[in-house]
């Protein structure tokens, strides 16, 4: 079932539960070559989601700010290689909302562990902000906040569980969002934890 959640924003609920299990194991994957880290901030603070990226570049925050780099500043290395069950994944998904097939060329991993959350931002560290962003939860369960272009609009609140998939496109791209503070709870393939996979379109399209 697609639900719409906005302009140009669509929830597709349980999109990819067939392929929950392998999706998974791909990010434990990745994570085992760029392990999960808490980045710092501009401003001082932490992070509190651990985070970790595949692809052509990861996104990173330190005290210089957010951009996105080639390097895992962790490892010293490129990030993993985008697995080839994310790519078909993420063009397959943005399709399915109504766009054109989407060739991420990064992916961030966040994973949530109960009390951890992502405070309200919006998503613009991308050149291209023509493509949409592709959103796939597994594990725990979340309270994501969508909001609107200005950053004191009022939030809709939208639940996501393992297997859903959200393609955020059009109006929606520059969205402020947020997601709520994780609640406790075991996930059967997860654990005690909530893994998001953002795939996004950064460099320009030409
Ligand atoms: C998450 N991650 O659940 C979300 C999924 C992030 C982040 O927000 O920046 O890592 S992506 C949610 C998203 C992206 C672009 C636009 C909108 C939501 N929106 O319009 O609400 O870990
Ligand atoms: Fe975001």
């Amino acid at each position: 079932a697609r639900e719409q959640l906005g302009d140009g924003a669509w929830l597709l609920h349980g999109h990819v539960l067939q392929h929950e299990a392998a999706l998974f194991a791909a990010a434990l994957a990745v994570a085992a070559q760029s392990p999960f880290r808490r980045m710092a901030t501009r401003g001082g603070g932490m992070l509190s989601v651990a985070m970790t990226n595949c692809g052509k570049v990861g996104w990173i925050s330190d005290a210089r700010g957010y951009r996105y780099d080639r390097i895992d500043p962790l490892t010293g290395h490129p990030w993993p290689e985008l697995p080839s069950l994310f790519g078909s994944v993420a063009r397959e998904a943005a399709m399915a909302a109504g766009y054109d097939a989407l060739a991420p060329d990064a992916c961030l991993v966040n994973r949530y562990e109960p009390r951890t959350k992502l405070s309200l931002h919006q998503d613009r560290d991308e050149l291209d902000l023509a493509a949409p962003i592709v959103s796939v939860s597994l594990g725990l369960a979340a309270t994501f906040l969508f909001g609107g272009l200005q950053r004191n609009a009022p939030t809709r609140k939208v639940r996501v569980e393992s297997g859903d998939v959200v393609v955020w496109g059009g109006a929606s791209r520059l969205a402020f969002h947020a997601v709520a503070p994780l609640a406790a709870g075991e996930h059967r393939l997860a654990g005690a934890c909530r893994i998001n996979l953002t795939f996004r379109r950064v460099a320009s399209p030409a």
